[in-house]
């Protein structure tokens, strides 16, 4: 039977051998609840990229150019990192490029994999079923803030655990951990992380709405996969 583990943070990812693995990255809020919704609603490709000018240079080529640090969309930049910038019809048909603070760095860090694809409650359903599928052994690599555990993506990864226990060793201790904290959380997700830091910290800009519709489970039925430098 393969098996689930949860690497807390990508700091811890040199702990991990992810090869002969499939890696799971996880920013909940908000930059891969934003790329699941993106792919959903028409974006045909992402490129996701770790510093701003790196990212800024694909305006030239006629891109969509996203980035946000510190919760707030960088100058410059036609989007920022709200799932409701990708919901608009203007993303139809478009290449976007987007750096987050911590989620596109997720992503890339865990290149070593065998496959890397994107998970948010947004879409687990479907990557329980696409990872039911592939039967290998699965990390999620949660985004973390700046190197530091975070509660939202460890829900997340308990999430995906309690939809894989059936089909999956669940007898990680991080993964252990992640599952018994969803299952004191799922029934009020938002009352559970109202203390926490990210949720705070995008309180004071004012994005409750954001939060709440990356809290919902199983509303778009795609995984974004990544392939060389794309998610499709
Ligand atoms: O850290 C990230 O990658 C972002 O998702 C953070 S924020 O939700 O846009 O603040």
């Amino acid at each position: 039977m393969p098996s689930i583990d949860v690497c807390f943070s990508p700091e811890l990812l040199p702990l991990y051998d992810l090869k002969g693995k499939i890696a799971v990255a996880v920013d909940v809020l908000r930059a891969t609840s934003s790329m699941v919704t993106a792919l959903a609603h028409g974006v045909t490709h992402i490129a996701p990229v770790s510093e701003l000018h790196e990212c800024l240079a694909y305006k030239e080529q006629n891109y969509l150019v996203a980035a946000e640090r510190d919760g707030v969309k960088a100058e410059g930049f036609d989007l920022g990192n709200s799932p409701f910038h990708y919901r608009e019809d203007g993303v139809k048909g478009r290449f976007l490029a987007i750096t987050t603070t911590n989620g596109t760095q997720a992503i890339n860090r865990s290149r070593t994999a065998d496959a890397v694809i994107v998970g948010a409650f947004l879409n687990v359903g479907a990557v329980a079923n696409y990872l039911k599928a592939a039967n290998k052994d699965v990390v999620v690599v949660c985004a973390g803030w700046k190197g530091l555990f975070n509660l939202e993506d460890t829900l997340f990864a308990g999430a995906l655990a309690e939809r894989l226990e059936d089909d999956f060793s669940l007898n990680h201790d991080a993964t252990l951990a992640a599952h018994s904290m969803y299952q004191s959380a799922k029934h009020d997700l938002l009352g559970y992380l109202s203390k926490s830091s990210h949720v705070q910290r995008l309180e004071r800009l004012h994005i409750l709405p954001d939060i709440e519709f990356c809290l919902q489970h199983d509303v778009y039925d795609v995984v974004p996969v990544l392939e060389g430098d794309f998610l499709v």
